[in-house]
């Protein structure tokens, strides 16, 4: 028996597309299988080496005590060993890895994404493992920026090519906040011959009036560039 599959299951369910969510692992169970993937691999692998010729539950204990994982969601990784042994023992036990592990994607990945839960609902071609927003497309690991303010490529930090560009930044400081709304209202109404007229104008008309307060409110809480 080769438990090599395990790495090509997690491996494809990272970029495979799903359908139902739902499933035993939660949300953090994912972070933590996408955060950990190498480790979670890692001891899926000896944990299968460890119990081929133990009870049913030895693998689930195994990975277990091993893994910060909640017991439904490792159950479904036991769930897919009894799969493998049911539908690809010829292709895992004399065959090439390449063979086993094909075999358990054709008849066991389905059953595991759906037992874990595992989608991609935005349909970006990354599963809600590592797609910090499963219900947008332009969000996703690697992602280009696309200047709305998202955090796209899922790094947690907002950079250049994420940030929007925004009109209302009056102090240049890359939000448009509180600040600039105060130093705003000191402006308001200014007519003509006011020193900071520019400053305030974001609309151009010559006057700082409610069509640039619109806009400002609009930005409101924008990191910019
Ligand atoms: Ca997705
Ligand atoms: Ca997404
Ligand atoms: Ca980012
Ligand atoms: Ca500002």
């Amino acid at each position: 028996m080769k438990y090599s599959y395990i790495f090509s299951l997690l491996a494809f369910a990272l970029s495979t597309t799903g359908s139902i969510a739902q499933g035993n692992c939660s949300t953090v169970d994912l972070e933590y299988i996408c955060q950990n993937t190498e480790y979670v691999q890692g001891i899926a692998f000896q944990c299968g080496i460890d119990c081929m010729a133990e009870e049913a539950d030895c693998l689930e204990q195994c990975m277990l005590e091993a893994l910060e994982l909640s017991m439904p969601c490792i159950g479904c990784f036991g769930e897919q060993v009894l799969c493998i042994v049911q539908n690809c023992s010829t292709a895992c036990f004399s065959g090439t890895e390449a063979e086993c592990a094909e075999c358990a994607l054709q008849n066991c990945e389905a059953g595991f994404n759906v037992c874990a839960g595992i989608v991609d609902e935005d349909n970006d071609t990354w599963t809600n493992l590592c797609d910090c927003d499963d219900s947008n497309p332009v969000i996703y690991p690697g992602a280009d920026g696309t200047s709305q303010g998202l955090d796209n490529d899922c790094n947690g930090l907002i950079t250049n090519d994420e940030l929007t560009t925004c009109s209302a930044d009056i102090n240049g400081d890359n939000i448009t906040g509180t600040s600039d709304l105060l130093h705003f209202l000191s402006l308001f109404n200014c007519v003509g011959d006011c020193a900071d007229l520019e400053t305030g104008d974001f609309s151009g008309d010559g006057v700082v009036g409610t069509a640039d307060l619109l806009i400002l409110l609009s930005e409101f809480g924008l990191y910019c560039h």
